[in-house]
């Protein structure tokens, strides 16, 4: 097992100029004819061996340098690629053809079939399943792409760039050339060929030019392209507007695939999608899918510049472009949407996922050092934490400074592959700052903490906060060392801030010794122990720290109490803040109710009701009611929740669910009420009437706790007649949180049959009945492995049933060891088909050490069974090893 490392980074001793690709598609063998111009990139006086990498699955049929075929003594071929070992001096003419078999690639990385389709995934190092190559970033040619293929089987070939030519070939056969202007690495590449239906429409960019943009998908699918056809135009307009970025070709390509591993992909003008993040019609997708779709389309379609234009030098350099590009869709999302509530979504998700990540034995910084599988490091940290390392910058520089960041970044490096460090570099030029201080956010792992503690002085007038940033130096308790890790220094942390007076009104900010601030300051913390000192404050006031989130930290305010969070929730002017306060005090009570179970053995036997919840709510109002009585994640509470029992951790949060719904009875029929789409109106997809729908649901997700046989009928009701997807899976899972009865099965295997012809629906009600707490499930789940709706081979049929199932407290934890046993036996039967897949399922044991002794052990056992296991993938392996060690 090889294991690349950062520090070992050197350039490529040779660059390939331009290739030209010939793609001879048939029914079981594909051959690929490519033709590189190589060019020396070392001293005149050497002659480097050429290294291309290569892949098991293709079969070397020949090799040609300058039109002659090469003597066998003068190359070789292994698994891992193919060596020239004396090449030519100067620059010269490689020829490699190859053989695959694309309809047996279960991997579904390089080149694959989809429903009878042929297409491509390259990220991050694919290519060298389609052909021999200089696979990695910094290798970036021009492309010239030739497809051959039956024309009855496959009228539709696409690849990147241009459409430059086009006929008629022997036996029934058709091709097209493609040319893409624009040097790209390898990872960039795509092709696809098929039977393709195509909807079309145009933008027309900021200088003038129309751009033909085509979303294509198999017949059945394309009456429900609508939407993301308007988010790409939406996202090609806001990048203009936001951060004066044009579209580059006159064409853009998005074709919708059901097998895929990830989400999507941004291959240069032929972005492939999921086909959960394309397809959409109010039916059939709910408001999460909605915005989910708005948000990848944006995605990748900001990448053509953020990733594609100005690309990485090396994978480790992974979050230049998916931090950058996360941050860039969050704020799309937000100016599109509510953005107080989208900044919401996304905190929440940082903090239930990306901390555990940071907690366990995969935490890695956001530039990680070293990978075995770069595969296994398109992570939450990279992606999310790395988003937030973003904006880090913008808290520092403020808005205008960080697009004078972002426009000399593109000034600099367009055409590039460059690293996080040259980001940095630009953000500080630009703008004549020394952001050194923030260069360890990208090599240091795990989340810092920060404690603040406050101390008014009636005598001066003076108020001041001390700040500790307890993970760096002696502290252990507070400290969090990562694997490989120890010690950590400290981190420039904005905080964004403000006082809040007694009466609820804002306090002008003046820093001893400074100008006055007006009432909001970002304060930067940039030492283990930092203070700052405010002058003529003229009562003690409750600080609200850490506006909107403005930095990826752990913070404990010493002493803040409750009745300080109920006035942040009251007064602050912070939106973020405002919710978080309820948040906080939500995961003060559930931490108390836990710790009281633990002691007593009984939950909720001390009459811990939940009255600060009640407050939340009556104080919060419009979008966030709904997040005002969201109960916290388990993973966020077992932070703080030493050897946690997830099933003692349910049982408090049903408890709570019950007893919140039984005190807000009356509010929660009023909101469902007041919610409610008019008989007849129509869906639309706004902030607005998601808020109102996500309240609506919410609220009869807590009424169904009751257990109420007269909520059960209405929710059956409900069912039956919702216009929409969001209603509809809600009233069901809804339905299922009430116990169901007798209902339940009727109302699931209606809704089998309603949506027997629709994969994407029936994804939802795989992962509805996969996360069932009802105890005893694992029989069902794996009865529904054999079901028709479900197929081993597709991810996403993958991703609803086994990690749907591993969400379920009472079953994957289930203390007799059968959910782990269960999701053992699927890694290592997902490892024989496709070793991503099986890589992300095995994660589901990697928080094992956050659970009490025995469930540790049997989760343990697992890992050493996957482990002793023959023929581990390499992505399997790199993520047990870890967790054992
Ligand atoms: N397709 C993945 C993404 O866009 C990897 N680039 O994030
Ligand atoms: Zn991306």
């Amino acid at each position: 097992t090889l294991r690349a490392a950062l520090q070992d980074y050197t350039p490529p001793p040779y660059l390939i100029d331009s290739v030209h690709l010939n793609f001879l598609l048939g029914d079981t063998v594909t051959r690929v004819e490519s033709c590189m111009q190589v060019l020396p990139n070392h001293a005149a006086s050497e002659r480097p061996p050429l290294f291309l990498h290569g892949c098991e699955d293709v079969k070397l049929v020949a090799v040609k340098v300058n039109g002659e075929s090469l003597p066998v003594e003068q190359y070789e071929v292994e698994s891992s690629g193919l060596t020239l070992k004396t090449p030519p001096a100067g620059a010269f003419e490689l020829e490699v053809h190859t053989d695959l078999h694309p309809d047996q690639n279960t991997s579904l990385e390089g080149l694959y079939t989809s429903g009878g389709n042929f297409c491509t995934q390259c990220e991050a190092e694919g290519f060298r399943g389609i052909t021999f190559f200089m696979d990695r970033p910094d290798v970036m040619a021009k492309y010239t792409t030739r497809i051959e293929a039956d024309k009855a089987a496959c009228p539709v070939l696409l690849s990147n760039g241009n459409l430059v030519g086009s006929g008629e070939a022997e036996g029934g056969r058709h091709f097209t050339v493609w040319e893409d202007p624009f040097r790209k690495p390898c990872y960039l590449f795509a092709l696809v060929a098929g039977d393709l239906c195509m909807k079309e429409d145009t933008f027309t960019t900021c200088s003038g030019r129309s751009v033909a943009l085509r979303i294509f998908t198999r017949a059945h699918d394309i009456g429900r392209v609508d939407f993301a056809m308007q988010s790409l135009k939406r996202s090609m307009k806001w990048d203009e507007e936001v951060f004066g970025l044009e579209y580059d070709l006159d064409l853009f390509n998005i074709v919708a695939v059901d097998d895929f591993n990830m989400g999507a992909m941004e291959n240069k003008s032929l972005n492939i999608f999921n086909s959960r993040l394309v397809l959409a019609t109010p039916d059939t997708a709910t408001d999460g899918d909605f915005g989910r779709i708005e948000g990848v389309v944006g995605h990748e379609y900001f990448h053509n510049w953020t990733g594609n234009r100005v690309t990485c030098r090396d994978w480790f350099q992974l979050t230049l472009k998916e931090g950058l590009t996360v941050y860039r869709d969050q704020e799309f999302s937000a100016d599109m949407n509510s953005r107080p509530v989208r900044r919401v979504e996304d905190v929440c998700r940082l903090r239930a996922a990306q901390f555990q990540e940071d907690n366990g034995p995969m935490a890695h910084p956001i530039r990680p050092e070293s990978y075995i599988k770069m595969d296994n490091f398109y992570t939450l940290t990279v992606y999310e934490k790395g988003a937030e390392v973003i904006r880090l910058y913008e808290a520092v520089l403020g808005k205008a400074g960080f697009r004078k960041g972002m426009d000399l970044y593109f000034q600099r490096h367009d055409g590039q592959a460059v690293t996080c460090d040259d980001f940095l570099a630009a953000m500080a030029d630009a703008n004549g700052e020394d952001l050194s201080a923030l260069a360890k956010w990208y090599s240091q792992a795990g989340t810092p903490r920060l404690s603040v503690a406050a101390e008014y002085s009636p005598a001066d007038k003076t108020y001041t906060l001390r700040f500790k940033q307890a993970s760096c130096g002696a502290r252990r308790l507070l400290l969090p060392p990562t694997p490989g890790q120890p010690t950590k220094d400290p981190v420039l942390i904005p905080v964004r801030m403000g006082l809040l007076a007694p009466d609820g009104g804002e306090v002008p900010l003046k820093l001893r010794g400074g100008e006055m601030l007006g009432s909001e300051a970002v304060l930067r913390v940039t030492k283990a122990e930092q203070e700052f000192v405010f002058e003529g404050v003229e009562q003690a006031p409750v600080p609200s720290l850490l506006r909107g989130f403005s930095a990826p930290v752990h913070m404990t305010v010493e002493g803040q109490s409750d009745e300080d969070l109920l006035h942040l929730l009251a007064h602050d002017t912070d939106s973020f803040n405002r919710w978080e306060a309820g948040h906080v005090l939500a995961k003060k009570l559930m931490r108390a109710l836990y710790a009281a179970a633990k002691d007593s053995n009984e939950v909720g036997g001390r009459g811990l009701g939940g009255t600060g919840m009640v407050c939340v709510y009556a104080r919060v109002d419009g979008a966030f009611k709904a997040f005002a009585i969201s109960l916290p994640e388990n993973s966020e509470l077992m932070d703080k929740i030493p050897e946690a029992d997830p099933i003692l951790l349910h049982e408090v949060r049903e408890f709570l669910t019950r007893q919140l719904a039984a005190r807000l009875r009356p509010e929660l029929e009023a909101a469902v009420a007041e919610n409610d789409s008019a008989p007849g109106e129509q869906y639309e997809f706004t902030a607005a009437a998601c808020a109102r729908r996500a309240l609506k649901n919410k609220a009869l997700g807590y009424l169904a706790a009751l257990g109420d046989p007269g909520v059960t009928e209405q929710l059956l009701h409900r069912f039956r007649g919702a216009t929409n997807m969001t209603d509809e899976i809600n009233a069901l899972a809804a339905l299922d949180r009430a116990g169901g009865g007798s209902a339940l099965p009727a109302a699931l295997t209606g809704f089998y049959q309603k949506w027997e012809q629709e994969p994407l629906v029936l994804l939802k009600w795989l992962a509805l009945q996969a996360g069932s707490n009802v105890a005893g499930n694992v029989a069902a789940v794996r009865r529904l492995m054999a079901h028709p709706a479900f197929h081993i081979t597709n991810p996403n049929s993958c991703y609803s049933l086994f990690l749907g199932f591993a969400r379920s407290p009472v079953n994957f934890h289930a203390a007799d060891g059968s959910g782990y046993e269960f999701m053992g036996d699927v890694v290592l039967q997902l490892d024989k088909i496709n070793h991503q897949v099986a890589s992300r399922m095995v994660s589901a044991f990697t928080t094992f050490k956050n659970y009490d002794q025995q469930r540790q052990a049997l989760m343990r056992a697992q890992l050493q069974r996957i482990m002793d296991t023959e023929g581990l993938s390499d992505n399997v392996f790199e993520i047990v090893s870890k967790s054992l060690k």
